[in-house]
């Protein structure tokens, strides 16, 4: 069974603790336990990770390059938190893993919010973008995935 990465960047461990009006009530476990669920259901393992470190994101992204080469892994879904407005680093490795498809997701829908969260690093490298349906849009991001890159 091929494998899907979910990854979560900064602070996204959080979610469903604070800023419930902008972030909502679900928890990243919660996210985590639909997501798998979703793959299950479609043929894929998915795996999950988050990290408030950026090395080790960009290890993961790294690992799951590799795999999509061997023909292992479909792609990832990809929440990068606020690296998303700072991480060059991010942008050469999605970049640089060649091939690998990064669907960009945010729960929020960051262009309504502060102009510091309109310029993503992530955007012109990732395969596509899904922004501003909660919780929910991790599941558009892989049904995406799925319906566009499945062999
Ligand atoms: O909307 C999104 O998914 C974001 O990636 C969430 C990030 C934010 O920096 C991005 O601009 C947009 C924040 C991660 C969650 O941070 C929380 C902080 C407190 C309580 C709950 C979540």
């Amino acid at each position: 069974m091929k494998k899907i990465l979910v990854l979560n960047g900064p602070n996204l461990n959080l979610l469903g603790t604070r800023e419930p009006e902008q972030y909502g009530r679900t928890t990243l476990a919660d996210v985590e336990a639909m997501c798998r669920e979703a793959g299950e259901r479609l043929g894929y393992e998915v795996e999950c990770f988050q990290s408030n470190w950026e090395g080790a994101l960009l290890d993961k992204i790294q690992e799951y390059g590799r795999l999509y080469k061997e023909g292992k892994a479909l792609g990832c879904v990809f929440n990068a938190g606020a690296f998303t407005h700072t991480s060059v680093a991010l942008h050469d490795c999605i970049k640089g893993v060649d091939g690998l498809p990064v669907i960009e997701c945010h729960v929020s829908n960051v262009h309504a919010r502060e102009e510091f969260r309109h310029k993503s690093w992530i955007s012109p490298v990732a395969a596509g973008i899904v922004i501003g349906f909660g919780v929910q849009g991790y599941l558009v991001a892989l049904d995406a995935l799925v319906r566009t890159r499945a062999t």
